[in-house]
This record gives structure tokens, sequence and C-alpha cells, in this order.
């Protein structure tokens, strides 16, 4: 997601960035080129205009930093804005009750991903120590019960259970006793979605909200619908009082004018974001992060928790100690690939990572992941090792082995030559003290 506007305002500093100093043309022409990215990426041109009247007024009257060439300043500037206009640094936090249990409602218009969003807090909740029960309170689309009680079993949760005869109001009420009763610490609604505002739908809600006063009332909006979902966001929010909103489907080609736009025409914070179908596609929504994502720094802090989840401790400690001693070899080098994979698709995780936001879907197969480990498998101890003994001989050895060509193979050992090298400029800047935040380590070797 986001994709063209990362790659067009990359562009833009790219250019700016070699400037020595930034003429007043120079500068309308990028904030001429921004404006262009922002307004197809359909961010509400409301905002636009205000980001971009507020980048012009800090670009001419800035003071010279004297840490940033002037390229460098405006894109900082950039930075700082859109920020702010996702509401700042960190991520918005989840309201809990002092006394159990919360409850948190989840609305929203048809198919915005209500329902699987209700069940992806709850497995996140649970990872995060929490007691989530699930009310199915959508009685009027058909399976619409069956399909939360479905998807909370395989996501290992508990739903309340009925058979849709009574009104919601009813149902969330049983709900609410049952999971006080059996000691759950948070109760996530599920309430119906329509295909448009109505009152009916509104009274409903309401009565729901007057009820359980709840800690939270997400408004759950697919981004891929664009300044609709912004629209409508503002309607449940002037009609209900939101307190969050979650923007699903961000992995399929939405723009990203919704995400850029919602917090600064609503009020309402991004809480959450929906990356896949999948149960565990879900995370907190980090401003700073989409930012640095959008800019091309680089998601890596997304990355390292991804990698966190996944990764084994005593591995992670292995690998960075062979990392010190420069002792990391092809071996290692496999290993790593397969957690890798563990990690889910391979272009959600590449795609966080520093440059790599241009990289195509297609370029990323599964199939070169399983290829390289096959190649890597196909050596001998001695040669993962020392990958520099493979001679033409061995090389053949190892392609008849793995059933690759030799071109394949020397492709491998000059991307391996080539990414131990960046692991020890890594490294070099690491004992200068100028990592990244979180710790300065490598990615995948932070634990
Ligand atoms: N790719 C992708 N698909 C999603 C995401 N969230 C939901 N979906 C899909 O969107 C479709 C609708 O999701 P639901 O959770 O049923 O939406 P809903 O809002 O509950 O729909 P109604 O109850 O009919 O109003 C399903 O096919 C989901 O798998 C997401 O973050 N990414
Ligand atoms: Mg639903």
């Amino acid at each position: 997601m986001l994709d063209n506007l990362s790659e067009r305002l990359q562009g833009v500093f790219k250019k700016l960035r070699g400037q020595g100093r930034v003429s007043e043309a120079v500068l309308k022409e990028s904030l001429r080129e921004i404006r262009m990215a922002l307004l197809e990426a359909d961010v509400n041109i409301a905002v636009v205009k205000e980001l971009l009247s507020k980048v012009r007024e800090q670009a001419l009257g800035q003071e010279v930093l004297q840490s940033l060439s002037p390229g460098q300043q405006v894109i900082k500037i950039v930075r700082d804005e859109l920020l702010t206009l996702l509401g700042g640094e960190g991520a918005a936090k989840l309201d809990f009750a002092s006394k159990p249990p919360t409850v948190v409602m989840m609305v929203g218009l048809q198919g915005s991903g209500k329902t699987t969003s209700t069940v992806k807090l709850g497995k996140l909740l649970k990872k995060q120590g929490r007691y989530p029960y699930l009310i199915p309170a959508d009685i009027y689309r058909p399976a619409a019960i069956e399909q939360l009680v479905r998807l909370a079993e395989t996501a290992g949760l508990k739903a309340y259970e009925h058979d849709g005869s009574r009104t919601p109001l009813e149902i969330a009420r049983d709900g609410v006793v049952a999971a006080r009763k059996s000691g759950f610490d948070t109760v996530l609604i599920d309430t119906a979605g329509r295909l448009h505002i109505d009152d009916t739908l509104m009274a409903e809600l309401d009565g729901l909200k007057a009820e359980f006063g709840p800690q939270e009332i997400l408004f759950v909006a697919d981004s891929m619908t664009g300044q609709d979902a912004v629209r409508s966001a503002g309607e449940f929010h002037k009609a209900l009082g939101l307190t969050g909103a979650v923007l699903t489907k961000l992995d399929g080609d939405s723009r990203g004018g919704a995400a850029l736009s919602i917090r600064h025409v609503t009020g309402v914070p991004i809480k959450f974001v929906g990356t896949g179908e999948r149960p565990d596609d879900f995370e907190t929504f980090h401003p700073d992060r989409l930012v640095s994502r959008i800019l091309g720094m680089g998601d890596v802090i997304s990355l390292i928790e991804k990698a966190e989840e996944t990764i084994d401790e005593k591995e992670a400690v292995k690998l960075e100690q062979k990392l010190r001693k420069n002792t990391f070899d092809l071996e290692d080098f496999r290993d790593q690939l397969k957690m890798v994979r563990k990690m889910g698709p391979l272009s959600s995780v590449v795609g966080m990572l520093p440059g790599m936001g241009a990289v195509k879907e297609a370029d990323l197969d599964t199939g070169a992941l399983v290829r390289v480990i096959a190649i890597v498998d196909s050596m001998t101890p001695k040669e993962r090792q020392y990958p520099q003994i493979l001679n033409g001989k061995r090389k053949k050895r190892v392609a008849r082995g793995s059933g690759q060509s030799v071109q394949e193979i020397n492709r491998l050992l000059k991307q391996f030559a080539q990414i131990k090298k960046m692991m020890k400029t890594l490294q070099t800047q690491k004992k200068r003290g100028g990592g990244r935040r979180g710790g300065g380590k490598l990615p995948f070797f932070r634990k």
C-alpha cells in the first residue's frame, strides 16, 4: 500500500537531497510535486492544502539547522508535518476500564472488515495477556453470527453463541453477563453493518452505547474506499462519538488517502490497521512508522517486532554472537532465511526494509527462498563456512544436488557477499553509536 505515494515522494526528495541550497523556484516545484503525489493518493484536498501551506511557511522561515542540508531540512519538515497529521509520534492506546469488563464496540459500514477485525483484535489482546470475549451482535446478515463464532474458534478465542432470535441489545446484555461470570476482562461486540448510515442502525448502536458505556467505539474503515471511508467516519463520529478507527485492507492497493486524512478530518485517531485476511494480519498503528514507510526510511521497527514474534531467542543470541565475531556463514544465512519464511508472506516483510518499498510482489516469490535454501543444503559444512572454497567443480556438484544452475549459485554467493558487507557496515555504525532506535541492534537480532 501507499507504494505510489512513497515512490513519488521519494523521487521529489531525491532531487532535493542533492541541492546545496534550495532556491524558491526549486521549493515551489517540489511542493507542487508533493501536492500532486498526495492528491493522487486520494488524500483529502483540505488536508493537502493545509499540509502544504505549513510546509511552505516553515521551509521559507526556516532557521538553518547546522546538521542538515537545506534539502534535508525540507524533507524533515514534510516528515514532521505528516506525522502531526497522523496524530504524532506514538501509538494511540486502547482505553481499559478500571473495573472489568472493558467493552469495545466495533462499528462501520457493510463489508468494511468489522467481524474480521473483531477477531484480530481479540487475538492481539490475548497475546498481550488479556482475556477477550467476542459477542456477535449482527442479527441481520445471514450467517454473520456463525462467521464470528467460527473465526473466533480458529483463532483460539471464546465467543458468545446464540441463535440470533433476540435483539442486539438483549444479546449483548446476556453476553456481557456471561463474560463477567467466566472472568473475561474485555468484551468485543461485533455489530451489523449497513450500506449507508441510517437512523435505525444509529439508534441501535446508540442503544448499545447507552447500555454499556463502552470504553471504546472503534470505527472500522475500509481503506480501499478512500475518502468515502473518511466521510462515513465523520458521520459515525457525529452520531456516536467514536474513540478510534481501525483501518483495514491496507494490504490491498489502497492509495493511502484514507490513512492520511481520517485523523485530521474526524479528529479520531487510527488505533489499529488490518493488513491481510488472516487473524494475525493486524497491528497497532504507529504514525511514525507509517511516515517512515512512506518516506522510504523503512519500517525497521515493525520488522523487528514481527521478527521477534517468530524468532527463537537462543537462535537470535547465537546469530548475534556470530555477527559480532564476523563468522556469519552460509549456514547461518540459510537458517535466517528459514526464519524469514516463518514470518509470513515475504512481501509483507521486505516492504518494511529500508529502500525496499519499491520491490514488487512479483519479485518476491517464496520460490526464490526455497531455491536458496536448497542450494545451501547441497553444500558441505565446510563450504557453507568458507564459501570462497567453492571452485568450478564444487559449484557443479552443488548445482546438481540442488537442481539449480551454476549461475544461480554464483548469484547467491554474490548476494551473500553483499549481505555480509552490509552487516559489517551496520555493525561498525553500531559501534560508533550510530544505530537506529530500538536498542541499536540489527533487525532480526534484537532481543
Ligand atoms: N485483504 C484484506 N481483507 C480483509 C481485511 N479485513 C477484512 N478483510 C476481508 O473483507 C471481507 C469483509 O470482512 P468482514 O469482517 O466480514 O466485514 P464486516 O464489516 O464484518 O461485514 P458485514 O458484517 O457484512 O458488514 C472479508 O472477506 C475479509 O476477509 C484486511 O485487512 N485485508
Ligand atoms: Mg460482520
